[in-house]
């Protein structure tokens, strides 16, 4: 039985009902990871598993927010509800030009089913792209079937935040010659489909054959070949074909037994990561309570102890007051 506070439980009843509000605010504790977010994690998670995960990144000003309310708008049109986040790992406020994105796109469809939200939990003890993973679970369980996750760059961090969506689209255009040059291999692996948005520029179609021959190159994908997806976010051009080309990826994951087995591989890696996180804070609260490491450390120099030595002995003391104090909640 899982236990969530009064206060938290009206306000995920309230969410549940549709209140964007309730859900904001719920959104707010999980990504501040407040006093008992993971309850209303573990509480929500039942009730996931239903929404398509859609990750889009790629170098500044490509297009991205212009695509992701175009898509926005195409999924509305199908009945679906639609949740996204803007996430800013570089700001540790809530980047200003997300923050834009999310008011001009908030003017550009008055419709209740879509709801947008920045995030920039940088230096949560579990990581950018788990706070992510949270709010996304968050809003798949209110019922957002369609979420999109945009987030700016090509580096370790969006691949990681990339990771989380079930179809990773990497923008680019031709205008951003330069920005080719730095593409890691990371997120060229991780991307499931290219988009070369600006195709009304000049230079798209040399552009397209360079990426594909980048794709070649880099894509250890055994089974999927990436598709390049030509648009012009501006004027809604190729966004059809880009929705049914991520339809055809999620069919493609149902069936294919290898991406099955990376799934559960995410998903035991998850697990591994929370049990660290865990343990972490646990020792963090030790060393800050009861024996703090400065006065090991002095004891030990006076005794000329070596640091191995010391940590050994450290962590035997915090395993000990471990086994106490699950001695005691036995009892
Ligand atoms: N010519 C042309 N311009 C476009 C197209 N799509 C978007 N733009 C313009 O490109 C500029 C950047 O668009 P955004 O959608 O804000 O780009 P972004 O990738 O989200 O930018 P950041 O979030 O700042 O990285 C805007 O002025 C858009 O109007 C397109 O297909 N063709
Ligand atoms: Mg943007």
């Amino acid at each position: 039985m899982i236990w969530v506070n009064i206060y938290d439980m009206k306000l995920l009843e309230d969410a549940l009902k549709g209140s964007a509000r309730a859900l904001g605010r719920l959104i707010s504790l999980v990504e501040n990871e407040s006093h008992g977010f993971l309850d209303i994690l573990k509480y929500i998670y039942p009730l996931t598993g239903k929404a398509k995960i859609i990750g889009i990144t790629g170098p500044p000003g490509v297009g991205k927010s212009t695509l992701v309310a175009q898509l926005a708008k195409i999924y509305c049109r199908k009945n679906h509800s639609i949740g996204i986040l803007a996430v800013d790992p570089s700001s540790p406020i809530s980047g200003g030009s997300l923050l834009g994105d999310r008011i001009r796109m908030a003017h550009l469809f008055p419709e209740k089913n879509i709801f947008i939200r920045s995030l920039s939990s940088r230096g949560t003890l579990g990581g950018i792209s788990q706070a992510t993973m949270n709010v996304a679970r968050l809003l798949d369980a209110v019922g957002y079937d369609i979420i999109i996750i945009e987030t700016v760059g090509v580096g370790q961090d969006e691949v990681e935040i990339i990771n989380v969506a079930d179809t990773a689209i990497v923008v680019l255009s031709s205008g951003f010659g330069d920005e080719i040059q730095a593409l890691k291999a990371g997120i060229m692996e991780v991307a499931d489909i290219f988009v070369i948005n600006k195709a009304d520029q000049p230079d798209t179609a040399r552009y397209v054959s360079t990426i594909e021959k980048m794709i070649h190159q880099f894509s250890n994908k055994k089974s999927w070949m990436p598709p390049i997806v030509k648009t012009i976010a501006l004027t809604n051009q190729g966004c059809e074909e880009l929705i049914e080309k991520i339809n055809e990826h999620t069919l493609f994951c149902k069936q294919n037994k290898t991406l099955i087995e990376e799934k559960r591989k995410k998903n035991i890696l998850e697990i591994k990561r929370l049990i660290e996180r865990k343990i972490r804070e646990d020792i963090d609260l030790f060393f800050e309570k009861k024996h703090s490491l400065e006065n090991l450390y002095n004891k030990a120099i006076n005794e000329k102890k070596d640091p191995y030595s010391i940590a050994d002995e450290a962590l035997n003391a915090f395993w000990k007051s471990c086994k106490e104090k699950m001695e005691k909640a036995a009892k």
